[in-house]
């Protein structure tokens, strides 16, 4: 039998970005400042979005990347088109919380910010784009972090609702596709950057985070609320920074220690998608003496409002060890974890793991039994361009297709629901993890480097025509 080489009929090919890696335009008409804007590149970047080092507004000596990053915001009708000519069915993008509410709890809306994704949308239905839309991608007005400490404050869940009701009543018939946080597990791991975290002194740390994640999960549960009773057609998503831990060894304190770390992870979407808090994290919770405040009426709300379908980023696997002197060797990063000896790695050590994508489908499916989009994979590399701007980027091209074949293989062999696959950074943006615009995911370069010099140029990529051809196929391009 031949193996069948195209995905589903209807499948959602496209690309993804965030608008504080991509707009740029930080006090453009109106709009606020956030914490995303607040984080410069460099060495403290790390400690900033980590909420060990406080930086709540720009300070002298540092770079502030996102302040015009790509300048997406003047721009977007350029790109929107070159999206459209590689026959994107889907762009996956997010709202700048401050560009619609400036301060955050204000009771009426910024005009001139709503209108601005308002075009954006309809530009991309010019090219049958479908919008699929994160409505917070790791941003925060500082108003709210300076006035209630960000996500630790359940007052947020009053704002957080007030800017789901506008963009849902505002953008009834353009979008339909919502997630509401992105990556809503890296407010472990990135607590500034990913909910307006910061810690006092002797602070119990873990206790405020599991209070802030509790609110976030009741203001998405509301959200899925409001997008159904707003307009049926309404699908929402949780998105999950996924990738599945290998034990170390076969040792079986590792495996376990792999089931513990994945837990970490999964935690957030046993909420979002089955409505309860998982009994594993209720035990922990009281071994670690962490007091959850929730209500009656929230637990309610996380019931009856699951998700419609579970998104998630995947860019590699993980190794995770039970040995107290192995794991003693890999603290500090973002997403700890091991050397993996049978993995390559990208030029920022990300291994490579296309295989990995298809275990992390097939277990996020069997799991929950919900449909599942993939918004965000790529390689982040360093991109030469000749005199034309035109970058021979093979080693991404490998990457990609790797990882469709993977997915296809989850679908068409394994029998997973997928519903949408937006690769990373489909134009070149600033890296949320280090702040540089060198590394790159794009099919189009930007011309633009670490220091903010260049001209902004777009250019085609060799990878352009290559995922032209894998969307116009639906996959069967792909060998
Ligand atoms: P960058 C770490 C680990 C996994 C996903 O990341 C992550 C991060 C943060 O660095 O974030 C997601 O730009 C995120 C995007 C981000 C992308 O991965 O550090 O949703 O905003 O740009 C890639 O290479």
């Amino acid at each position: 039998m031949t193996e069948k080489l195209t995905f589903p009929d209807g499948f959602l090919w496209g690309g993804a970005t965030a608008a504080n890696q991509c707009e740029g335009a930080y006090d453009a008409d109106g709009r606020g400042l956030a914490n995303v804007d607040v984080v410069p590149i460099g060495a403290d970047r790390l400690a900033i979005i980590t909420g060990k080092k406080k930086m709540f507004d720009f300070e002298e000596g540092y770079f502030y990347p996102a302040k015009e990053a790509i300048d997406m915001y003047h721009r977007f009708k350029e790109d929107i088109a070159l999206f459209g000519e590689m026959g994107f069915k889907t762009y996956r993008m997010s709202i700048a919380w401050s560009r619609i509410f400036p301060k955050g709890d204000e009771l009426e809306p910024n005009e001139a910010g709503l209108k601005f994704y308002e075009d954006l949308f309809k530009e991309c239905h010019k090219y049958g784009i479908e919008p699929l839309v994160t409505i917070t991608h790791f941003d925060c007005p500082m108003h709210l972090i300076e006035q209630y400490g960000g996500w630790r404050s359940r007052k947020m869940l009053e704002f957080y609702e007030r800017l789901c009701r506008t963009l849902f009543t505002r953008y009834k018939g353009l979008v339909k596709y919502w997630l509401t946080f992105n990556e809503i597990n890296m407010i472990l791991h990135a607590p500034f950057m990913g909910a307006g975290l910061c810690f006092e002194e002797g602070e119990n740390e873990e206790q405020v985070k599991y209070q802030a994640a509790h609110h976030e999960l009741v203001a998405s549960a509301i959200a899925t609320k409001l997008a159904h009773e707003i307009d049926p057609e309404n699908k929402v998503g949780c998105m999950l920074a996924a990738g599945q831990n290998y034990p170390n060894t076969c040792h079986p304190r590792d495996v376990w220690a792999g089931i513990e770390e994945d837990r970490k992870n999964y935690f957030f979407i046993d909420v979002q998608a089955r409505g309860e808090y998982p009994n594993y994290a209720k035990t922990a919770w009281e071994r670690e003496g962490i007091n959850v405040e929730m209500t009656e009426e929230d637990l309610q709300l996380l019931k009856e409002h699951t998700v419609d379908f579970i998104s998630f980023s995947y860019y590699s696997s993980r190794v995770a060890s039970g040995d107290p002197k192995v794991n003693e060797l890999t603290e500090g990063n973002i997403f700890a974890s091991l050397k993996n000896p049978y993995l390559e790695a990208s030029e920022w050590g990300w291994q490579i793991d296309p295989l990995g994508l298809r275990i992390t489908l097939n277990t996020i499916w069997d799991r929950y039994q919900k449909p599942m989009f993939i918004v965000e994979n790529g390689l982040g590399a360093v991109d030469t361009p000749d005199e034309n701007g035109y970058v021979a980027d093979d080693y991404r091209i490998d990457y990609l297709a790797a990882h469709v074949k993977a997915m296809r293989e989850a679908i068409n062999e394994d029998g997973v629901v997928l519903w949408g696959y937006t690769t990373w950074g489909c134009i070149d943006l600033v890296s949320a993890g280090t702040g540089e615009m060198k590394k790159r995911y794009g099919f189009i370069y930007v011309d633009r480097d670490n220091e903010g010099k260049g001209t902004l140029k777009r250019s085609k990529k060799k990878s352009f025509d290559w995922y032209k051809e894998v969307v116009a196929t639906n996959g069967a391009s792909v060998k």
